[in-house]
């Protein structure tokens, strides 16, 4: 134990600290509202905390760490973005102006736009460049204290292509304080090449994909795109079993633009969440109820494709349903690199009230990609924190375009 704790600091640099003089929302459940501790004091052992509580209140083991003075700020944990998509080439802003013309979002992708657009542009660029492009994106998320950034694959839709994007994923993680968790979303369009002929696109390229990028350890979960424009029910259920095969957790785009019921299907093989669900149906919220399947909200996608079919927050409310709130960052359909607007966006246009939204980009999303060392501030989870120029965690989902970090700590380190 002290020999791997040695190793640990001598590696990171990490050094034990006392943060004091701040107000905490732990975002613990049961703790009230945002779980809010005032005048509250962090320890920080290993990178982890070792305890939290009043400042008054600071047992006498933690008391002679170095402090650091936080002046009163709001600390919460660091933002975590369960939803992105952003490794991928080139860009689609002729797209947003054909929608504002009036064409559609399906109608575009069945005209070999949308996805499959951004497909021919990610096997077109090399990885140093979808890197250099990859980490701006990351980076605004990182200067808005994020912590955690999920990223997917799914714009290759070829073996190497796939492979690439998700090298490119781990990378990120390399270069810049950053946890990134992959998503493998092979099954996200049907690629040209095998145009009409989904089942053989998913034997011949998707499950061969899966398997080797897995076999790689590029893979953390397993995505799918169950809709009209891309998989049947029965073909994402091919891909979870082979996911399961393999012992890969997974996750569905369900019920974004219509109800194939996908979310029971998502549910039925214990994903650990179900996303979009602007058409989900009270059947679909009680199966994943009682899954226990997060609904990852993506507010930005709504906004973009200017959807008017809200999801059903309130029967998710009613059934105890965790929500996640994501920035499904990406070229078509949300190209949006700010969590904290999501949260707005969220919060005015989906109804989630502003605790709501941060919990659904901390404790939730934590859940959302199974990390369940993070999203709260409570012993033994990561020190991963932010600290914020705010009075109050209501004023995150509050203001539009503005950016309140004061500092993020990542993993106990400043
Ligand atoms: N739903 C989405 O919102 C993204 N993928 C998906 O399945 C959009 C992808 C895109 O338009 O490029
Ligand atoms: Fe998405």
């Amino acid at each position: 134990m002290t020999n791997f704790r040695q190793i640990k600091m001598a590696k990171s640099a990490l050094a034990d600290l006392l943060l004091t003089h701040a107000d905490l929302a732990t975002m613990e459940p049961g703790g009230g509202p945002y779980g809010l501790i005032a005048d509250a004091a962090i320890a920080i052992a290993d990178g982890r905390i070792a305890w939290r509580g009043p400042a008054s209140e600071v047992p006498a083991r933690w008391r002679g760490l170095p402090a650091r003075d936080l002046g009163g700020r709001l600390v919460t944990p660091a933002l975590i973005d369960c939803h992105t998509h952003l490794v991928f080439g080139g860009e689609r802003a002729l797209e947003f102006e054909l929608r504002l013309a009036g064409a559609g979002y399906e109608a575009i992708a069945r005209a070999g736009g949308g996805i499959v657009a951004t497909v021919m542009a990610t096997r077109a660029t090399d990885a140093e460049a979808l890197l250099a492009d990859a980490l701006k994106r990351a980076d605004a998320l990182i200067g808005e204290g994020v912590a955690v950034i999920e990223i997917k694959s799914g714009y290759g839709l070829d073996v190497d292509t796939e492979l690439k994007m998700l090298r490119v994923a781990r990378r990120i993680g390399q270069l810049r304080p950053v946890r990134v968790v992959t998503s493998f979303l092979g099954a996200h369009a049907i690629p040209p090449e095998y145009g009409g002929r989904a089942d053989a696109y998913l034997d011949a390229v998707c499950l061969p994909a899966m398997q080797a990028a897995h076999a790689a350890g590029l893979v953390d979960a397993v995505d799918g795109f169950c809709e009209g424009i891309a998989f049947s029910p029965a073909q994402i259920d091919k891909v979870f079993a082979k996911a399961k095969s393999l012992g890969l957790p997974v996750k569905l785009h369900a019920e974004q633009l219509s109800n194939l019921g996908a979310a029971a299907l998502a549910a039925r093989h214990g994903a650990l969440s179900a996303d979009h669900l602007e058409h989900l149906d009270e059947a679909g919220v009680a199966a994943l109820a009682r899954a226990g399947t997060v609904a990852t909200l993506l507010p930005g996608a709504f906004y973009t494709l200017r959807e008017t079919r809200l999801p059903p927050v309130e029967a998710l409310r009613r059934h105890g349903v965790a929500m996640a709130v994501a920035t499904d960052c990406n070229p078509g359909s949300s190209p949006l690199t700010s969590l904290l607007l999501a949260m707005n966006m969220a919060a005015t246009l989906f109804g989630l009230t502003p605790e709501e939204a941060l919990a659904g980009t901390t404790r939730n999303a934590a859940r959302a990609l199974g990390l369940g060392d993070r999203g709260m501030i409570a012993p033994g989870m990561r020190a991963d924190l932010a600290v914020w120029d705010a009075g109050h965690p209501r004023e995150l989902a509050y203001r539009i375009g503005f950016n309140p970090l004061h500092q993020r700590i990542f993993g106990g380190a400043t």
